[in-house]
């Protein structure tokens, strides 16, 4: 039996193995053959032979109908867009009265086709995993990666949507950033994995302007900002080579040889390129001088511009050794590719390769924010839709204080991770237009790497909860819910991992010679104090100051300098500057509103405080586990009109 895995909210159905009926989920439909009755055999005993058939006839027929009987309703998501309350809230809250009313149509129109035409593509990209194939029937060596027409129909929708000229275009100007976020927020969870090279095209985009978009170069910068699907690019980010993922500077081997033409000939091993069914890619190497050596460590590190394939079709010079096997991430094409001799064009100047990159880093991190998040409001919001209909000990979830109350503290971790990434976003957009100062440019270069640390981990952590509030439905493939746990998994991998991107937390405090935090907590403090005069916020605003108030006693205590010391505490204290900067974003008196109905705002910032800033103590001193506490997380899960 094939086993088609569809998930319960989709309804859309398109995959072969559903439509040739081999398998239903939910068990369903299974028709079961009767045997003939034996012929041969007496009267009597066919009488006797039809009586039992009888019996087995009306068991099966029972037993068809139990099966057949709905026992459990199937949670949905609708257009998430109008869906999601906290997403219109701040939309409404910060963008001009114009532009909102603009891109509000837009959303409400992307959130319906990604529930009529996406969601289902998305499925069958999982179901339809890439597909390599080294050799064609006569032994010659192809090397295709062979991906579904819905992987390539996201390739056209994504152009057609604009999901990265939107960035580029800067129509709504510094708010075209937050724009395009927000739709690749919206996109993400229904992308069945496209949002990855989509990711990495955004970032070479961000290379390519960042450096003036130079003649050669435009061509591609065009097509990655196309909205033509015929001539939109997707463009990979080749840095990892064998001696590691984190370690670039010294696990970089491959070679770049010069030309007489000025091209450069690519020679090494590239063990992790994602999206490598893409057009193009930037990738990392060294160049060898007129004997042959290179200089080692990041200053011999140059970053390189190439075509994957020419005109025809045919690959670069490059060799695919074989298809990653992955943990999830499965609908995309993950590849370990042998460079011999790939013609390239320098882009970096010689040995700035890893700063030019950087850029690139900065904007995929990003991505990787937007991703987590993505993860955590599609579980939750399922997991809320199942609440309002799974009746267990005689009564609907959402009527089980536990339940709920683990849903609030579920409910608050995507709402301060939003929030962080919609500050990001508008950073972005404010520096991508010159209109950033210099410490918001800083606070900026902190913040990324410390949203992606922490959502990343969040991500798996929110993924995995949400999961249990569907009992073992959760568990089973068919529901599409394990994909969104494997996925999520690799969030807080790539781009970095937490303790790469703690180091790199640091590395903005080196470089910016401790600027970074003072401009970090005049920010914060500055909300506060904003915060300071509304009562219902007193509780949090306190704990927020009490956390700054440990965090800057840390800091005189540790001093930046003394940098063993400060490498150990690296994690725990971009921790604390991600939970501080949460904090502080949802007790801004803008977020009134936003997304907790009619209720207190205090909520949102109480709960995320008491679990975040102090969970133990905060819980225990809250002792109000009673009617209030339950109408309260109640209110913060299901907003007013599911109480
Ligand atoms: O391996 C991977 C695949 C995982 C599995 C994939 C499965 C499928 C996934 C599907 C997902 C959808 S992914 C790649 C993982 N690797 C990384 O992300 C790299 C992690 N390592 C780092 O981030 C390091 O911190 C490096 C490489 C950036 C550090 O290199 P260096 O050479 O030690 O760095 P330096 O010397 O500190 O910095 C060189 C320059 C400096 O500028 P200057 O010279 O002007 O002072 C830095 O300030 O680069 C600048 N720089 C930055 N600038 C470094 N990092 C940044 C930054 N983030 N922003 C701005």
């Amino acid at each position: 039996m094939f086993a088609c895995r569809l998930p319960w909210w989709r309804s859309s159905v398109t995959c072969k193995s559903w439509q040739s009926g081999h398998f239903v989920p939910w068990g369903s439909c299974q028709m079961l053959t009767v045997k003939g009755v034996n012929t041969t055999v007496g009267q009597e005993q066919q009488a006797g032979m039809k009586e039992k058939q009888m019996l087995e006839d009306s068991e099966m027929h029972l037993a068809r109908r139990d099966a057949e009987a709905l026992f459990q309703e199937q949670p949905k998501t609708g257009n998430q867009y109008l869906e999601d309350t906290l997403l219109q809230s701040y939309l409404k809250t910060h963008l001009p009265l114009k532009v909102l009313e603009e891109v509000h149509q837009k959303l409400e129109r992307f959130g319906k086709r990604l529930l009529n035409e996406i969601q289902p593509l998305g499925w069958e990209c999982e179901l339809n995993p890439p597909v390599f194939r080294q050799f064609d029937a006569w032994g010659r060596r192809v090397d295709h990666i062979h991906t579904c027409l819905a992987w390539r129909r996201m390739k056209e929708i994504s152009a057609e949507e604009g999901l990265i000229a939107e960035a580029y275009e800067k129509r709504y100007s510094h708010w075209s950033r937050l724009y395009q976020a927000v739709k690749l927020y919206l996109f993400s969870s229904s992308s069945g994995g496209f949002s990855c090279p989509l990711a990495m095209t955004d970032g070479a985009a961000k290379v390519i302007e960042s450096l003036g978009i130079p003649a050669p170069l435009k061509n591609a910068f065009d097509r990655l900002t196309s909205r033509d699907p015929e001539e939109f690019w997707t463009s990979g980010q080749w840095m990892t080579e064998r001696r590691g993922g984190s370690d670039v500077a010294n696990g970089t081997e491959t070679v770049a040889r010069k030309q007489p033409d000025g091209t450069y000939r690519l020679y090494g091993f590239k063990w992790f390129t994602s999206a490598a069914d893409s057009d193009m890619a930037l990738t990392l190497a060294r160049i060898a001088d007129a004997e042959g050596q290179c200089t080692q460590g990041s200053r011999g590190l140059s970053l390189f511009f190439l075509r994957v394939r020419d005109e025809q079709g045919k690959l670069n010079n490059i060799q695919v050794q074989r298809l990653k096997d992955k943990l999830g991430t499965r609908q995309m094409a993950t590849a370990e590719l042998w460079l011999q001799g790939a013609r390239a064009e320098l882009i970096s100047a010689e040995g700035r390769g890893v700063a030019a990159i950087s850029n690139m880093l900065n904007i995929t991190r990003i991505h990787n924010v937007i991703g987590a998040v993505a993860a955590m409001r599609r579980m939750i919001s399922l997991s809320r839709d199942y609440a309002c209909k799974r009746v267990a000990f005689g009564k609907l979830l959402k009527n089980h204080p536990l339940h709920v109350q683990t849903m609030a503290r579920m409910e608050v971790q995507v709402r301060g991770a939003f929030l962080l990434l919609m500050d990001i976003v508008r950073l972005l957009g404010l520096a991508e237009t010159s209109l950033a100062s210099e410490q918001e440019q800083l606070l900026l270069r902190l913040l990324i790497p410390v949203a992606k640390l922490y959502t990343g981990k969040q991500a798996s952590a929110v993924a995995v909860e949400a999961m249990e509030s569907f009992g073992g439905q959760g568990y089973m493939e068919d529901t599409g819910l394990p994909v969104i746990l494997r996925d999520a998994l690799v969030l807080s991998i790539w781009e970095g991992t937490t303790n790469i991107l703690s180091l790199d937390v640091l590395r903005s405090l080196a470089k910016s010679q401790g600027q970074v935090m003072a401009v970090f907590l005049s920010a914060v403090k500055k909300k506060l104090e904003l915060a300071s005069g509304i009562k219902e916020l007193s509780p949090a605003t306190q704990r927020a100051q009490e956390a700054i108030g440990s965090l800057q006693q840390f800091m005189t205590t540790m001093g930046i300098g003394r940098a063993l010391s400060m490498e150990l505490a690296a994690r725990d204290f971009s921790y604390s500057l991600a939970r501080i900067y949460t904090g502080r974003a949802t007790q801004e008196p803008q977020s009134h509103g936003m997304g907790w109905g009619r209720h207190s705002p205090a909520l949102s910032p109480c709960r995320w405080c008491h679990q975040e800033l102090c969970p133990v103590a905060a819980e225990s001193a809250r002792g109000s586990y009673g009617d209030k506490a339950v109408l309260q997380d109640s209110a913060l899960v299901f907003g007013s009109s599911r109480l």
